[in-house]
């Protein structure tokens, strides 16, 4: 294992993001390789659980309260509302099911315990279920964990330099620390970040350099291309290069090889020709459906369209590997 290391040096990591693009493609595509199935990629869904009216000031945010978008306030969705989407993802070939609420953190309280629910009963569709609820403690996790979630995304977003540019009502420290409990509990983390919040290529390097040198990989790597939206402070950024997004699709294929790298938001302003390059630098995962919380994703036919096109393979649920492979680890540690 060789490849898989928690001692990556900026100067090491840089070096990888600026080799000329289509040399880092090739060598993500040889680690992609040996780690994975080439061209098998998860689908996965989104559903906004709880949606806008969040007291954080994240810039790029249509949810922030602060901010006047035409995202509506909507409260917790009912258990059945979101069971419904659940078995509707997994018709459509989805074989993870990510829930977001727009909370700064979760409360002990009875929406709390409804998200309990959520998990439990997501679980049993053998979906792999995966949360993503602002900061959690110690307890908390615990407490998800025991529902059986098998997944926690949160995002450090870019640097730690950067990140007070885009974000003041919380520390990177603060998200760091979320993410140790949901380690700790046992749970497969998820975590990644956002290109184009105005940061340079050292602040994307030095985001990689955070999470590959966590105790740990996260399991899964989500890399978003910012969606910029009118009413949030970084409505006006510039769109970034696709070759930006190629850049940190194959360094975080080769600082993690073992982990998801996932195609995330943004993948609207991208042709299929772009995304086939996302996909052979090591991108092996995408949100499918319409919408991923607030904002339009393309739209279900156009990615099974791309998918045949591309020759691609959605990868079954883990819960269902397990079934047919007879595997019994939960997740294999990164
Ligand atoms: N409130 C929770 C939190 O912030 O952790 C969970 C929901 S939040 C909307 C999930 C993630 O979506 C954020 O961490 C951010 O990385 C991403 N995100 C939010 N707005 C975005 C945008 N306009 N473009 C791209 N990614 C975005
Ligand atoms: C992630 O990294 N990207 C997804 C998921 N994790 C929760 C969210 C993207 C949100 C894009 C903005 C919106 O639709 O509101
Ligand atoms: Fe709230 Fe999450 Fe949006 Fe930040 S990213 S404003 S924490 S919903």
């Amino acid at each position: 294992m060789k490849y898989i290391r928690h001692n990556w040096t900026i100067e090491e990591i840089t070096e990888i993001y600026n080799r000329p693009l289509l040399k880092l493609v090739l060598d993500a595509s040889k680690i992609h390789e040996q780690y994975h199935k080439y061209g098998e990629v998860q689908i996965s869904s989104l559903l906004s659980i709880k949606t806008g009216g969040c007291s954080e000031d994240c810039g790029y945010c249509p949810q922030a309260a602060r901010h006047q978008t035409n995202v509506k306030v909507e409260p917790l969705m009912k258990l059945e509302t979101v069971l419904a989407a659940a078995k509707n993802a997994k018709a459509g070939g989805a074989s993870r099911f990510c829930m977001g609420a727009a909370w700064r953190e979760v409360r002990d309280n009875s929406d709390f315990d409804r998200v309990l629910e959520m998990v439990k009963e997501v679980n049993k569709l053998e979906l792999e279920v995966c949360c993503t609820l602002g900061m959690i403690n110690q307890y908390q996790a615990d407490r998800l964990a025991e529902a059986g979630l098998y997944a926690y995304n949160h995002n450090i977003d870019t640097s730690e330099k950067h990140y007070t540019e885009v974000i003041t009502t919380r520390t990177y420290n603060d998200r760091l620390n979320t993410l140790d409990h949901v380690r700790k509990a046992g749970i497969s983390v998820c975590s990644g970040g956002i290109i184009g919040l105005g940061e340079t290529d050292e602040d994307r390097i030095g985001m990689l350099y955070t999470l590959v040198n966590l105790p740990q990989h996260p399991e899964s790597v989500p890399i978003n291309a910012l969606v910029p939206v009118e009413g949030t402070p970084l409505a006006e950024n510039k769109r970034v290069p696709f070759d930006a997004l190629v850049r940190m699709v194959a360094t975080a294929r080769i600082l993690m090889p073992k982990s998801a790298v996932r195609l995330s938001a943004g993948r609207l302003e991208l042709s299929i020709a772009e995304q086939a390059m996302c996909f052979m630098a090591g991108a092996n995962s995408i949100f499918a459906g319409d919408k991923l919380l607030t904002t339009p994703n393309p739209e279900y036919n156009a990615d099974m369209d791309m998918f045949r096109i591309l020759g691609l393979t959605p990868k079954a649920s883990f819960a269902d590997r397990q079934i047919k492979n007879k595997e019994h680890v939960h997740h294999e540690p990164c």
